[in-house]
C-alpha cells in the first residue's frame, strides 16, 4: 500500500529565489541524525527544484551548512538557529537533534515562501517531552482508531518498513521526540513485547526513530510477572516481582539501546495495578523507576484511575474527583524519573470539560499533559473538529497554585518548577490509510499538536495557516476557507452535540452519534441526570464537592451558577430549564438554538469547502467531501435527537417555532 507525505509533500516550487542554496549541503558534524537531516534537504531539493545537491563534509562557505555550535545564543539543547551569512544558510545547534529540527524549520520556511536571503530564526522547544501515544494493539487493531489498521503491528507481529521511517520523519518535522508504539491497554500476547521474542524488530524501530531524534517507549501490563513469569503476585514490593522486572529491564536495554521507558495504565478500567495489592501508585511507579534509572529511562504513569462501576443512586461519588483524590496525596512521593501523565479534563476527552484540578495540586511531582488527537468523542474523524484551540485553552488555564508561572503550560513545560521530566503527550489519530488520518482535515490536529508542543505560543490561526499551505495549497481562497472551516469546527461540534459541558450523550461503547441516555443508565458514572425539572450535576460544595478541588479563585468561580463560565454550566450545576443564562436566554432555549446553530454551521463549512474544489487535487477534495456528507447527516441527527429529548422532558416550546422532531 502506498501512503502520502502530508505536510512533507515537497511539490515543485516555481520562481523561488532560494533555489541555489540547495545546490550544496555541507555537514560539518557527523552521526546518523545529521545524515537524516541532510537526506531531508536532498529530498526537499529534489521535490522543490528538481535538483540533486552535492552533500559534502568540508565544503566552502556556501549553500546550506549544518554545524554544531555552542556559542550561547541558542537557549536549549534541542534549539537551533537558521540564518544567512554572506551567501550561505547556516543551521546551527548545540546538538545534532537541534540541527534536525532546524532543517525541518528551514524546509517549512521554503514552503511558506520565506526569503532565505534574509532568514534569521532562533527557536527552542517549550516542552522537554513531546510525545505521541499510539493505542495500537498487537493484532493490528487500533483502540479508538478511525484511520484504518496499525502500521506498527499486524497479526501479533511487528511491522518495520519504509512507512516506519516516513512516520519518524513526519513526527520529527513537528518536533515530536518520544513515541509509545503500543496501546496502554496491553491485552493478551501484547504483554510479550517486553520479551526476547520481539526485541529484534523493536530494536529496528527504535533505530529508525533514533535517526530522527525520537525515543521509543512501550506500554506494559502490570500483571506481566504473573502472565509471563508464572509468579503468583504482581505486588510491587514483592522481591520476586522486583527481580522479574529487573531482568526484563536489563534485557530490554541490552537489546534496544536508547529505549525511552514505559508508559503505564494501572488500576484503570479493568487493568490491574498496585491497588490490587494494597499498595499506592507511588510504590508501583517507583519500583519500575528504580530499575530503569541506571539506563536513563523514565516511567510515565497515567492518572486515569477511577472507579468505573458507579451506582447512579450514589450522588456523592463523582468520577470527576478521582484523579485528584488518588494522586494529590502522593505529591512528592514519586522518584525523579517518574512522570504523571494527566488527561486535560477530569472525565475523558469530552468536547468540553474543565481543566482537571490535579494540575495545581502537585508541586513536587513531574507532570505531562495528555490530550487526544484521535477524535474518540469529537466525531471519529468523520466530523471535522480542529482541536488546537481547545488544547490552547488548557495550556493557558491558570491553576493559581502560585502567584505567577502557574498555568498548565507553565507546569508541564518546567517553567513552574524547573526540571526536564515533563511535557505534552497526545493519543494519535493515525492509521494505515493512505492519508494517515482518514479525514484529510484531521491531519491538521496531528500537525497542530506537534507544533503546539514545540511552541505553545503559536496561535490556532497560525497553525491552521501553516498546515493548510504546507499540505493543501497557498491559493488565497483555500487558505481563507480552510482556516474558516478549521477554526469554526470545534464550536460547531460542541453546539450540535452535548450542551454546556455536560458531555457524554454519545452511543455507549462506540462513542459516535447521539444517545442522550446511553450512559445515563450505565455504570460508568457519567451521568447528566436530566429529568422533567432540569439537567446537570451539582459539583459545588453542596453537591459532589468536585469544585472544592480547585484553588481559589477557580473554586469560587465554579461554586455558583452566576460565576461559572456558561460553557461549563451543566458540568458544575443542576439547573431548571427556565434558568436564565448570562446571554439572557433560558437554558432550554439555549439548547434548542445551539443545536440549530451547530447543524447550520456544518452547511456553511461544506459551502466553504466546495469553493476550494478547483484548487485542490480531486482525490483530496472528494475524500473530504465524503466525510462532510456524513457530518451533515450526523449533525442533523444530533440536533434532532437532543432537541426532541429536551422538548419532551421540559414540554417548553421553541421560541422560534422551529420543527423539533426525530
Ligand atoms: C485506551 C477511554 C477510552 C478507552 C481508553 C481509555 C484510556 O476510556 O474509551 O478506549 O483506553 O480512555 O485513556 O485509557
Amino acid at each position: 500500500m502506498s501512503w502520502e507525505q502530508l505536510w512533507l509533500n515537497y511539490k515543485a516550487k516555481e520562481n523561488y529565489g532560494g533555489r541555489d542554496f540547495f545546490k550544496v549541503i555541507t555537514k560539518k558534524a557527523g552521526g546518523v541524525i545529521i545524515d537524516c537531516a541532510a537526506d531531508e534537504l536532498v529530498r526537499a531539493a529534489q521535490g522543490f527544484f528538481g535538483l540533486t545537491p552535492s552533500v559534502e563534509e568540508h565544503g566552502a562557505d556556501s549553500g546550506i551548512i549544518l554545524q554544531i555550535t555552542d556559542n550561547g545564543k541558542i537557549a536549549k539543547a534541542e534549539g537551533f538557529r537558521v540564518y544567512n551569512k554572506v551567501g550561505a544558510v547556516y543551521v546551527e545547534s548545540p546538538t545534532d537533534k537541534g540541527i534536525l529540527y532546524g532543517v525541518f524549520a528551514l524546509i517549512r520556511c521554503v514552503m511558506l515562501n520565506v526569503d532565505l536571503h534574509y532568514i534569521d530564526i532562533s527557536e527552542s522547544p517549550d516542552n522537554p517531552i513531546r510525545m505521541i501515544n499510539h493505542w495500537d494493539d498487537f493484532n493490528g487493531n487500533i483502540e479508538r482508531g478511525y484511520s484504518g489498521r496499525s502500521f506498527f503491528f499486524k497479526e501479533n507481529d511487528i511491522i518495520v518498513n519504509e512507512r516506519t521511517k516516513d512516520y519518524a520523519r513526519l513526527m520529527a518535522s513537528i518536533g515530536i521526540n518520544c513515541s509509545t508504539v503500543n496501546n496502554v491497554n496491553v491485552k493478551g500476547v501484547a504483554a510479550e513485547l517486553v520479551t526476547e521474542k520481539h526485541f529484534d524488530k523493536l530494536r529496528q524501530i527504535a533505530e529508525i526513530f533514533a535517526g530522527y531524534g525520537i525515543k521509543m517507549f512501550l506500554s506494559l501490563n502490570w500483571a506481566s510477572p504473573m502472565k509471563l513469569g508464572g509468579l503468583d503476585t504482581a505486588d510491587p514490593l514483592d522481591e520476586s516481582v522486583i527481580n522479574w522486572w529487573k531482568e526484563r529491564v536489563e534485557a530490554i536495554y541490552q537489546n534496544i539501546p536508547g529505549f525511552g521507558g514505559f508508559l503505564v495504565k494501572a488500576d484503570s478500567e479493568g487493568e490491574p495495578g498496585p491497588f490490587t495489592y494494597g499498595r499506592d501508585h507511588a510504590q508501583g511507579a517507583n519500583m519500575l523507576a528504580n530499575l530503569v534509572k541506571p539506563h536513563g529511562g523514565i516511567i510515565i504513569w497515567r492518572c486515569f484511575v477511577y472507579n468505573c462501576k458507579q451506582d447512579w443512586r450514589d450522588k456523592v461519588t463523582d468520577r470527576a474527583k478521582a484523579a485528584y483524590d488518588n494522586f494529590s496525596p502522593l505529591d512528592g512521593k514519586f522518584l525523579d524519573n517518574v512522570i504523571l501523565q494527566i488527561k486535560n479534563g477530569p472525565m475523558d476527552f469530552q468536547v468540553r470539560e474543565p481543566v482537571t484540578p490535579l494540575f495545581g495540586a502537585l508541586k513536587h511531582t513531574n507532570q505531562i499533559l495528555e490530550v487526544q488527537i484521535a477524535q474518540e468523542y469529537t466525531g471519529h474523524q468523520k466530523d471535522v473538529c480542529y482541536l488546537v484551540p481547545s488544547w490552547k485553552e488548557t495550556l493557558d488555564f491558570r491553576t493559581y497554585m502560585s502567584q505567577d508561572h502557574d498555568t498548565v503550560g507553565d507546569i508541564v513545560s518546567g517553567k513552574a518548577f524547573g526540571g526536564s521530566n515533563c511535557g505534552f503527550a497526545a493519543v494519535s489519530n493515525t492509521g494505515d490509510e493512505p492519508n494517515w488520518t482518514s479525514n484529510d482535515l484531521a491531519a491538521a490536529n496531528l500537525y497542530g499538536f506537534g507544533r503546539l508542543a514545540w511552541n505553545t505560543g503559536l496561535s490556532s490561526e497560525e497553525i491552521a495557516y501553516e498546515w493548510t499551505v504546507l499540505t493543501l495549497s497557498n491559493e488565497p481562497q483555500v487558505v481563507k476557507n480552510v482556516a474558516y472551516i478549521l477554526l469554526n469546527s470545534w464550536p460547531a461540534y460542541e453546539n450540535y452535540t452535548s450542551p454546556l459541558g455536560i458531555g457524554w450523550m454519545i452511543n455507549p461503547g462506540i462513542h459516535y452519534g447521539p444517545n442522550v441516555d446511553g450512559y445515563e443508565y450505565d455504570v460508568w458514572g457519567t451521568y447528566h441526570r436530566a429529568d422533567h425539572k432540569g439537567i446537570g450535576v451539582d459539583r459545588s460544595s453542596k453537591g459532589t464537592g468536585y469544585a472544592t478541588q480547585y484553588n481559589d479563585p477557580n473554586r469560587i468561580m465554579y461554586e455558583t451558577p452566576d460565576a461559572c463560565p456558561t460553557e461549563l454550566l451543566l458540568f458544575f450545576h443542576r439547573l431548571s430549564y427556565d434558568y436564565v443564562l448570562k446571554t439572557g436566554k433560558t437554558l432550554i432555549q439555549h439548547i434548542y438554538d445551539s443545536h440549530f446553530d451547530g447543524a447550520d454551521a456544518v452547511e456553511v463549512m461544506i459551502k466553504q469547502w466546495r469553493e476550494c474544489k478547483e484548487f485542490l487535487p480531486l482525490a483530496v477534495y472528494e475524500r473530504v467531501m465524503k466525510k462532510f456528507d456524513e457530518q451533515s447527516l450526523n449533525s442533523k441527527n444530533w440536533r434532532d435527537t437532543v432537541n426532541t429529548y429536551f422538548y419532551r422532558k421540559s414540554m417548553i416550546n421553541d421560541k422560534h417555532g422551529r420543527l423539533i422532531h426525530t
